[in-house]
């Protein structure tokens, strides 16, 4: 449908504010077996059968590892200040441990050095789920033993690359690896067990911690951060059993991470709640968990609707929903912002991903192929529009970022599900800007003709 796109929220975003795009290696990178890259637990975990939707892997995906530098390009005409990306673990140290792989560490300085030769701040993220398999045959996340293995990784990554990056992200939605990754196993490694999952979650904000304080140590300058997918949870209806029950949500979904990050500590109530599935957690673990963090990341898609017999459906709610069945909540973000900054002290707060996935249709124009993805261009809009409101109500935010880039591998949902603001037919890795790609980069346009002018009038302020 070829809908008028929307307009631009009216919102002053600070000078400094940085507007991006996101991606994530294995969802782009392909070249699977390419230059010594090792396997990871998503590759495996893709050949079990039934495991994603369309029974499809990250072998090819948009094969960006051989097209680098024209997805450097279109992420360039975007205008954006950066663009937030992910090492592959098994790609730079195919065995998660001893050796590192030359051609995997240069591909992502060859990376960086194109990001900024365009003028791009990189911001790079550790771990974005693609644990090496050879860990994961040692126990993977459910081992402290691989707390150590991803602090010498982070250190030999940030030796390489460290100098030139924005910002360094640990680790992105550890909540989706431990829970997603180890109770409900339905990603990889594919775990059904929440006694691992919780011990899987203590590790990987453990290894947070310890990575911080052992690339300060080294001398990194960049700021170090987390990533967290986030919502706020609400009961479906105010029976006490479904408000227990949305509380006890938040706390393992929000505070179960939240807490010890910033506190130091679990939450009671899930401790409680968790019984004998409670992580071992060792003398001085929590002290490092909750080493202190240059900025938190925010991944916001919808908000959470729990009731205690499970009954509640998105699809009942009479709100808009994504091609993932989730509704369209951008006021939900504004909460969650507003929310961060009442019950925790941030620190530099971003928005690190949002972005929708629907049903795209590429046509054919006399004006050459197009996508009219009006839906996402106002889910972004609307979502843009949310941060500028909590800003306004006094949260103070660092920026913003789309995901993603290109269509891409949506893990069990495989390439059915389409979150890019640029269209990749997977037949042949054609790149098509959809819509959505022209009004972010239009509004780049007019958030740096902003910059300008309030530069001139700063500038002429001075002179007189
Ligand atoms: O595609 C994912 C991404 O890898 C992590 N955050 C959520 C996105 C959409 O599901």
């Amino acid at each position: 449908m070829n809908s008028p796109l929307p307009i631009f929220p009216s919102h002053r975003f600070p000078e400094d504010f940085v507007w991006g795009v996101a991606t994530s290696a294995f969802q782009i990178e392909g070249a699977a077996a390419a230059d010594g890259r090792g396997e990871s637990i998503w590759d495996r975990f893709c050949r079990q059968p039934g495991a994603i939707a369309d029974g499809s892997n990250g072998d090819i995906a948009c094969d960006h590892y051989h097209r680098l530098d024209a997805d450097l390009d279109l992420i360039a005409g975007l205008q954006v200040d950066a663009y937030r990306f992910s090492v592959s673990w098994p790609r730079v140290q195919p065995d998660g441990q001893g050796a590192f792989n030359e051609a995997g560490l240069a591909f992502y300085e060859r990376l960086v050095d194109g990001l900024l030769a365009r003028g791009i701040r990189p911001y790079l993220t550790l771990n974005h789920w693609d644990l090496p398999q050879a860990l994961q045959d040692q126990g993977g996340w459910a081992s402290r033993d691989t707390v150590h293995r991803f602090v010498a990784y982070a250190r030999q990554v940030v030796a390489r690359l460290g100098d030139r990056v924005a910002t360094i992200t640990t680790h992105n939605e550890p909540w989706v690896m431990a829970v997603l990754g180890h109770e409900a196993g339905i990603f990889a490694p594919g775990i059904r067990h929440r006694g691992t999952a919780m011990q899987v979650a203590h590790h990987l904000l453990l290894s947070h911690g310890l990575a911080l304080q052992a690339l300060r140590a080294d001398g990194c300058r960049a700021p170090l951060g987390i990533v967290l997918n986030l919502s706020p949870i609400g009961p479906a209806t105010d029976s006490p059993e479904d408000r227990a029950a949305a509380r006890l949500e938040d706390g393992r979904s929000v505070r179960w991470y939240m807490d010890p990050l910033f506190l130091g500590r679990y939450p009671d109530d899930v401790w409680q709640h968790l019984g004998g599935d409670v992580p071992q957690v060792h003398d001085g673990d929590m002290a490092a968990i909750a080493t202190p963090m240059d900025f938190l990341g925010v991944n916001y898609y919808t908000r959470g609707v729990v009731s205690a017999s499970g009954a509640w459906r998105a699809e009942d709610s009479g709100k808009p929903l994504t091609d993932m069945g989730w509704e369209i909540v951008p006021e939900g973000l504004t909460e969650l912002l507003l929310r961060l900054h009442r019950d925790w002290r941030l620190p530099a707060l971003y928005v690190k991903e949002n972005g929708a996935a629907f049903r795209d249709t590429l046509e054919h124009t006399a004006d050459g192929p197009r996508v009219h993805d009006g839906q996402r261009t106002a889910y972004i809009a609307s979502h843009i529009a949310a941060v500028g409101d909590a800003m306004a109500q006094g949260v103070p935010m660092a920026g913003y970022m789309v995901w993603s880039l290109l269509d891409n591998f949506e893990w069990a949902s495989g390439y059915a599900k389409r979150f890019g603001i640029v269209h990749v037919d997977y037949a042949s890795g054609t790149r098509t800007p959809k819509d959505s790609y022209l009004w972010y980069r239009d509004f780049m346009q007019l958030q740096r003709a902003r910059r300008t002018a309030r530069a001139l009038a700063a500038e002429a302020l001075t002179a007189n």
